[in-house]
């Protein structure tokens, strides 16, 4: 019975002894190496104990191999609509949307937010016009562009309102676009005339920010402009527009 729980304390011993050593060489990065005890390494490997001996004179030496994974974790990127009042469905004045005409001189507040259609809510933005012929107009908002931007998209719905009759022959235009606060466009905009399709009804379009990165933590403008020939008048109604913009925080 004596050598049975001799035995048996040796080998609890020697695991306890291994399972200190192990725990030893993961908390401590690296090489662990002292005269009388074995050297330890980490390297990408299954875990093993190797044993080595020059030669009868070299003390025995012992290698614990573990597993090392090498890697890194990606910051989450997270998205946002950088418009607000997107809807248009905030009270008037319908800050922050801002509009330019030809018919003023001033920037004004909510003039370009209209009742007469909604792709949601009541209101919507309105560019061109239902009654002014030889009229230009644009409606804006400033954004922020957040640090780290990975992407950012334009999207809204518009409404294609026009009294002109050819399908052929551009009279009045229309466009939606992103431009630097100095009014510069950094995007091909996406251009709506008389002639487009999707006429009197609610349309879904984007339009992606090319090198967005190049613009993280400026300024930027979302815009939309009209302009009409000298008769028969168009308008453009845009609602529920988003701007979302991805980016690495
Ligand atoms: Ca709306
Ligand atoms: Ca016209």
């Amino acid at each position: 019975m004596v050598r049975r729980n001799l035995v048996r304390f040796i080998v609890i011993a020697a695991f306890v002894g291994a399972t200190v050593a192990l725990l030893a060489a993961m908390s401590s990065p690296g090489a662990v190496k002292s005269a009388n005890q074995p050297a330890m390494h980490y390297v990408a490997d299954s875990p093993r104990i190797q044993e080595a001996r020059v030669d009868a004179a070299t003390p025995l030496t012992w290698t614990v191999v573990l597993p090392f994974v090498i890697g890194s974790v990606s910051p989450t990127i997270q998205c946002a609509d950088a418009v607000k009042n997107g809807n248009f469905d905030a009270p008037l004045p319908g800050r922050p949307w801002t509009g330019e005409a030809n018919t003023t001189s001033a920037v004004y507040q909510d003039p370009l937010i209209s009742g007469a259609r909604a792709h949601g809510g009541t209101q919507s933005g309105r560019v061109g016009s239902p009654s002014l012929n030889s009229y230009w107009n644009e409606l804006l908002q400033t954004v922020q562009m957040p640090a780290g931007v990975v992407s950012a998209t334009l999207s809204y719905w518009r409404f294609l309102d026009t009294t002109e009759t050819s399908t052929t022959i551009i009279y009045d235009r229309f466009t939606a676009g992103l431009e630097t606060a100095q009014g510069v466009e950094i995007a091909t905009p996406r251009q709506i005339d008389n002639t487009s399709s999707g006429r009197g009804i609610w349309v879904h379009e984007s339009l992606d920010l090319p090198y967005a990165s190049a613009y993280s933590g400026q300024q930027l403008w979302v815009s939309f402009k009209g302009a009409t020939d000298g008769t028969l008048p168009s308008s453009l109604y845009v609602d529920d527009v988003q701007l979302i913009v991805c980016a690495r925080p």
